[in-house]
């Protein structure tokens, strides 16, 4: 007997990885649904070898549901997760409506799976942003061998971040600037075809964006609250994959070699980092994989004990779908969840 799983925002970009995760790693379900919203309703989407049709959010009785893993954008699931979870279902939020909340866990199943049991307050974990999700799987095993003090960020992330619209105006800019005339910008404050955009998400009173606030935010929730983060975000157009040079102070010395050796051991973590043999990872080579990967790893010598790096994953995938799966995973594993009747 397998449980009953409802993807909420089924049709979406990551709705649609969340389906085929759970097919590639044979989670043990007996029953998926696809939710969605009422205008998308009968729409078809794929899990595994079946088609599913969508059902409507507001029509489903989750009360028969186990897991809601859910990816519909933050003022949906700040109406929605409350009223689901009360009906025993389990919510893995992929928003952040939840995230900086005392009662509900913020979870990288590599960094922080023992802190999912605290899902009871509220019956709600969240899923984290996903520039922060391959960030911390790649800081974690650092920080356990030399104390992290300081990161410096600079990131280069997807369109798909921001939705299959944002992918859409990419293909479409990058097509009519040649052949009609590009299309002005409607997702993004600027033509990002050919274009790099330091702006995501809205403007702060200190002139940071909300993206880079999240990233400070949730690795000190996720890693250790005495990690000082500073981080610059910034579109590139490319359609899948986020990429991050990273710098950091470590409270202890750490050479190129040890964190290699770190990081080759380390869960969820890829090296990828021969520069002699131009061996370094992109982000097209990293679409549809788990792993995230780490390259250019060297020594900063302008700082005491400093270390420099590059990170590249899915950001569908390890920084949304991937992640969601992995901590309903979890849940399972440790024996935290009663499965409801068939
Ligand atoms: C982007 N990181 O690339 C964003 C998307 O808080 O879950 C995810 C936003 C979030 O645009």
């Amino acid at each position: 007997m397998g449980y009953s799983v409802a993807i909420v925002g089924a049709t979406g970009n990551v709705g649609r990885e969340m389906l085929e995760i759970l097919a590639e790693r044979n989670f043990p379900a007996d029953e998926v649904h696809a939710i969605a919203s009422r205008r998308s309703l009968g729409t078809e989407v794929s899990f595994g070898d079946r088609i599913l049709k969508c059902k409507d959010l507001e029509q489903f009785d989750f009360s028969k549901v186990d897991f809601c893993l859910m990816s519909a954008g933050g003022e949906l699931s700040r109406e929605w997760s409350p009223r689901i979870a009360a009906k025993g279902c389990l919510v893995i939020d992929n928003s952040s409506a939840w995230r900086y909340d005392a009662d509900v866990p913020l979870i990288v199943p590599e960094v922080n799976a023992d802190a999912v049991a605290g899902f009871t307050k509220r019956n709600i974990i969240a899923n984290p942003n996903c520039s922060t999700a391959q960030l911390v799987v790649a800081l974690k095993p650092l920080h356990d061998a030399a104390g992290i003090r300081r990161v410096v960020v600079s990131t280069y992330q997807s369109v798909s971040g921001a939705g299959k619209e944002a992918m859409d105006e990419l293909w479409t800019q990058t097509k009519g600037i040649f052949v009609t005339d590009a299309p002005e910008p409607e997702k993004f404050t600027r033509q990002i075809a050919f274009n790099v955009i330091p702006h995501i998400d809205v403007f702060m009173e200190d002139g940071s964006t909300k993206e880079e606030w999240k990233m400070m935010a949730e690795t000190k929730k996720i890693l250790d609250p005495k990690i000082r983060l500073t981080a610059t975000c910034v579109r590139v157009p490319v359609f899948v994959g986020h990429s991050e040079a990273v710098n950091i102070e470590f409270e202890k010395p750490m050479t190129a070699e040890q964190a290699r050796d770190i990081l080759r051991e380390a869960p969820g973590v890829l090296v990828v980092d021969k520069p002699e043999e131009d061996q370094y990872i992109t982000p097209i080579e990293c679409v549809g994989d788990y792993a995230t990967y780490v390259s250019r790893i060297r020594e900063d010598a302008t700082i005491e004990n400093g270390l420099n790096l590059w990170c590249v994953s899915d950001n569908l995938r390890k920084g949304a779908a991937l992640n969601t799966v992995q901590i309903a995973e979890t849940v399972i594993n440790r024996g935290l969840l009663q499965k409801k009747a068939a």
